[in-house]
């Protein structure tokens, strides 16, 4: 009802953040692209197998002068996985506790997404994925969400070697791709989703050039294989944007959207971690993912703020000059000096440069278990932390639920006209 959302308001205003006038419109009016890495954790950065890098291109991206990277930056999905990777990055808004966003709720309900934002300031809107346009609803979804384009599976030419998995390989994706960028009216946001480093992380054997892990678990030895082609990928990816100079005019933010070895496997992890095992607390640090943003002339450099997938949104928002001073989103500028560096998970545990919180056990920084050992004013920082946490989720939780964001328009935000937009243009 219309009184949850004063709730909500009520909440987010006391949790809004200042924008950092050292970024605030450093990239106005740039392209924007977001490249998403398909389960791509962050301990796959600099990571080597038989001395071998996995990730080169990635690797060097992350530590180019003009990156901004981010290294405590956690994926926060629920079962939505991907789908809820993108509802937090668009929208500063969570996954649900069970199923997903963009399946049950991305055709009806209002949201006040980015590319919706962007659109309305002169800016080209488009997707692009080899997968089917209906997987998580986002032929549906996107709509709702103001994205102009769709560049889904069927525009792209598919041979029988072409695909793997869930979609057309990554380079051969990419490459296609690349056609329709270069018709896109500048300035545009583009979203390019990857798919081929997905379980079970097959690959055709011409693209089997890195060496596998050897834990002798089947699952996850094929996981650097594909992260490698990824990576192959990606280096093209660059290189085409280069020779455009595309590359100079962009900001190009990559993140990955979530694990790729799921916690089952305790006994490999421990392995790839070069441990003897591991605990709750290393599993939680183990969701990390990358998150970077590149521009030229972008002052770069690793921060250590603890973040994840919800604080993207504000994040670019400021970035591009877009002030959300009355808007909707759960999320908080990583860039902002007054921000609260609580990560909620979607289960309701929590991770924050102190503590880390798995069910009803507390740990320090260093791993050790304190539950036991908390006196009464770091009990309480905990608590107020919990309930940070449990507030945002639930909150969250309502104005998806009950589509709380028809009772709410911001200000310079115009509802989108989902029936107006239709993917079915010409293909090359
Ligand atoms: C499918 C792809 C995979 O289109 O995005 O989604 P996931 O299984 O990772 O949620
Ligand atoms: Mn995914």
């Amino acid at each position: 009802s219309s009184s949850d959302m004063d709730k909500v308001l009520k909440f987010i205003n006391k949790n809004r953040t200042e924008d950092n006038i050292q970024y605030f419109g450093k990239a106005k009016g740039k392209n924007v692209f977001i490249f998403h890495l398909e389960s791509f954790q962050q301990f796959l950065i600099d990571y080597k197998v038989d001395g071998k890098e996995v990730t080169p291109n990635i690797n060097s991206f992350y530590h180019n002068q003009n990156t901004l990277s981010f290294d405590n930056f956690f994926n926060q999905v629920g079962q939505g996985k991907t789908s809820d990777a993108e509802t937090m990055l668009e929208n500063s808004l969570y996954g649900l506790p069970s199923g997903s966003v963009t399946s049950t709720y991305g055709t009806d309900n209002t949201f006040q997404a980015l590319p919706a934002m962007l659109s309305q300031r002169g800016y080209t809107t488009a997707s692009f994925h080899g997968d089917v346009g209906s997987f998580w609803n986002r032929n549906n979804t996107y709509k709702s969400w103001g994205y102009q384009y769709f560049f889904d599976k069927e525009f792209y030419k598919d041979k029988a070697d072409y695909s793997v998995g869930y979609g057309l390989k990554d380079k051969i994706f990419l490459k296609q791709a690349a056609q329709y960028i270069e018709q896109l009216p500048q300035p545009f946001y583009a979203k390019i989703i990857t798919v081929t480093n997905h379980y079970p992380y097959q690959i055709d054997k011409q693209n089997q050039d890195f060496p596998k892990t050897t834990t002798g678990d089947n699952t996850v030895d094929g996981y650097v294989q594909t992260a490698h082609y990824l990576d192959q990928a990606f280096g093209e990816f660059i290189s085409y944007l280069k020779k455009t100079g595309l590359y100079d005019n962009s900001m190009i933010v990559m993140y990955g959207d979530h694990y790729g070895i799921s916690n089952n496997h305790k006994k490999a992890i421990a392995q790839l971690l070069g441990k003897d095992k591991v605990t709750d607390y290393d599993l939680v640090n183990f969701q990390k993912v990358p998150f970077m943003i590149h521009m030229n002339g972008l002052q770069g450099g690793i921060n250590h703020t603890y973040g994840g997938e919800i604080d993207v949104m504000p994040t670019l928002l400021d970035l591009m000059g877009i002030k959300n001073t009355d808007t909707i989103q759960f999320g908080q500028d990583l860039l902002a000096t007054n921000r609260r560096q609580v990560v909620a998970f979607r289960n309701g545990d929590f991770t924050s440069p102190q503590y880390t919180k798995v069910g009803s056990t507390v740990y320090n920084n260093k791993g050790e278990k304190v539950t036991d050992k908390l006196n009464k004013k770091e009990k309480s920082i905990i608590d107020q932390d919990q309930e940070y946490v449990t507030s945002s989720l639930d909150l969250s939780d309502k104005v998806i639920t009950g589509d709380l964001l028809r009772f709410y328009t911001p200000s310079n935000f115009k509802n989108v006209n989902k029936q107006d937009i239709t993917y079915n243009y010409t293909k090359s």
